[in-house]
Order: C-alpha cells, then structure tokens, then sequence
C-alpha cells in the first residue's frame, strides 16, 4: 500500500451501518487496527449502536465472517481486518491472496461493500508502524467504509 492516502469524503454518516470482522491472529496489532478504525468511524459520525463487531480465529476466516455479516444484518459496508506478516508465516503469500481474493468475492457476490482492511508486512516493525504508529491505516479504513456504504445507500435498489 502506497503512502497516497486521500482525505475523507463528507458524508451524513449518521445512519449507515458497518459490520466488521476481525482476526485474532496477531492480536495486540489487530487490536490497535480495530480502535483505529472505531475511533474514525466515530469522527465520521457512524454511531455506535450502527456498528457490529465480529471476530475470527485468522485472516483466513475473514472472507465467510465478511458473507455471513453481509446476509445477516444487511450493512452498508463490511471492513475485514487482519494482519499477516511475512516472517511468522511461511503461507504468507497463500494467506493473503487467498483472503483478499475471498473478501472480493463476497463484495461483488453480495453488493456490499467490503473494506480488504488486512495489513501485509514484510516485518512486525513494519506492520506496527501501519497499526500504531504515523501511517493510521485504521483511519483509512475506516474512510473507505464511509464512503462506500454512503455510495451503495446511494444507488443499490
Ligand atoms: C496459521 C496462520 C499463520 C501461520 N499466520 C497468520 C498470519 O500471519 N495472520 C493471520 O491473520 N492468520 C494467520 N494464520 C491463521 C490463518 O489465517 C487461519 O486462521 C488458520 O489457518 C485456520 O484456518
């Protein structure tokens, strides 16, 4: 992921729904990734009470939790958030590819959206840096969801 963030669109957040699913692999990271992406969430102006959390065992769960929250509570976006980093994971590659080629899937499949919000770095210290540190990932995330779910309220019949 390049360094080109694009700045929040303004949007009346205040009724869209957003489910999200996040792995426990990695646990203190995906964490910090979470609250990153709830705290922007919240600055948008999505409420709480809008706002479902899910969590799965790895990013590999990732694409079925993303199906099972787009045919349960119908929301107007799906953030999936993981974190895979090269050296604890030998399938590396396979995970992620795997997993962002699922959460493609159910976004076209469903017609919601679904935010590939799963960090892949080459080093914990990379992948901290995306969670917790200066590059707010969450953040971004968590603007993409915005604005996506405003787009489908939008024009989804
Ligand atoms: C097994 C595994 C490994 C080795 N590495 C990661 C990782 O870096 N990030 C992640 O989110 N999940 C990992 N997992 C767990 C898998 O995603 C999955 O939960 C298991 O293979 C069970 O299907």
């Amino acid at each position: 992921m390049s360094g080109d963030s694009h700045p929040p669109e303004a949007v009346d957040a205040s009724g869209l729904k957003i489910a999200i699913a996040a792995a426990r692999f990695n646990p203190g990271l995906v964490d910090a990734l979470l609250a990153r992406v709830r705290k922007r969430l919240a600055a948008a102006g999505v409420r709480d009470r809008n706002v479902t959390v899910v969590r799965v065992p790895g990013s590999n769960e990732l694409p079925v939790a993303a199906r099972l929250l787009t045919d349960r509570g119908k929301p107007d976006a799906v953030v999936a958030l993981g974190v895979i980093i090269r050296g604890g994971t030998i399938h590396f590659e396979l995970i992620a590819s795997a997993a962002t080629d699922g959460l493609q899937e159910v976004a076209v499949s469903s017609r919601v959206p679904v935010i590939n919000g799963i960090i892949v770095a080459e080093t914990t210290a990379q992948a901290r840096a995306r969670c917790q540190g200066r590059l707010d990932r969450g953040a971004e995330f968590a603007n993409a969801a915005v604005s996506m779910a405003a787009l489908r309220r939008k024009l989804a019949r």
